[in-house]
């Protein structure tokens, strides 16, 4: 369960740029609808859905901000062609929340939920992979409320649309769901590697149909 630990540096997922991806210079802003604001008193982080003790588990802005704190650097890959190399994230392992939290034996998926009812679908195994990391920060500094302050997920392997912004908590599930994204022509994996854009592009078990 997760220890005291306070800081540990994680390892370095930078891979280079996948294939049909550019380098992009600065850290462009990308989303679908407006900005949430940030209200510390109404916020929580909720791990729901088929949990082990079939209970909700809830941390509030302060709780969350004492959970053990760890650093990533990692590549973002935009599905329109642009990458960002090796940025540091800071923040928490999506890791330590499932430990604090865990899924019952039968959990196979996860769906990450931000604000606005904005959604994306994970493997189990790709959400409790080391480098998958709930980010507060970028380069040492607090995320700005464009990129996803307070809380953003960042996951290193895959396109950047299955991080969303303004997370406010996961679902544990026991069959996989498309996501925001996934449910609108693109591909449930989305593996910048294989070129997995678009949902046209699925093979036989790669997920739920659209
Ligand atoms: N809540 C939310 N998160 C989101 C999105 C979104 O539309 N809503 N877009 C995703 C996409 S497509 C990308 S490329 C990244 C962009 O992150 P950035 O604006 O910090 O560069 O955020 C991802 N997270
Ligand atoms: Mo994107």
């Amino acid at each position: 369960m997760g220890q005291p630990e306070s800081r540990e540096q994680q390892g370095a997922v930078q891979s280079g740029l996948p294939p049909g991806q550019r380098l992009q210079r600065g850290w462009p802003v990308t989303h679908y609808g407006p900005v949430p604001k940030f209200k510390p008193d109404r916020w929580e982080f909720r791990v729901f859905g088929a949990t082990a003790d079939g209970e909700k588990h809830c941390w509030n802005h302060e709780e969350f901000s004492a959970l053990p704190f760890s650093t990533v650097v990692a590549d973002l890959h935009c599905v329109t062609k642009f990458s960002m190399l090796s940025a540091e994230w800071g923040g928490v392992r999506a890791r330590t929340l499932v430990e604090l939290a865990p899924p019952a034996p039968e959990v196979t998926h996860v769906m990450v939920w931000a604000e606005y009812g904005y959604s994306a679908n994970l493997r189990l195994a790709e959400f409790t992979d080391a480098n998958t990391l709930f980010a507060t920060h970028k380069a040492g500094e607090l995320l700005t409320a464009e990129h996803g302050f307070p809380l953003r997920l960042v996951v290193p392997k895959l396109y950047a649309w299955k991080g969303p912004k303004w997370v406010r908590g996961i679902e544990y599930m026991t069959a996989d769901r498309r996501g925001f994204w996934e449910e609108r022509g693109y591909h449930n994996l989305g593996d910048p590697w294989q070129e997995q854009r678009y949902s046209y592009q699925e093979g036989p078990g790669d997920g739920p149909e659209l």
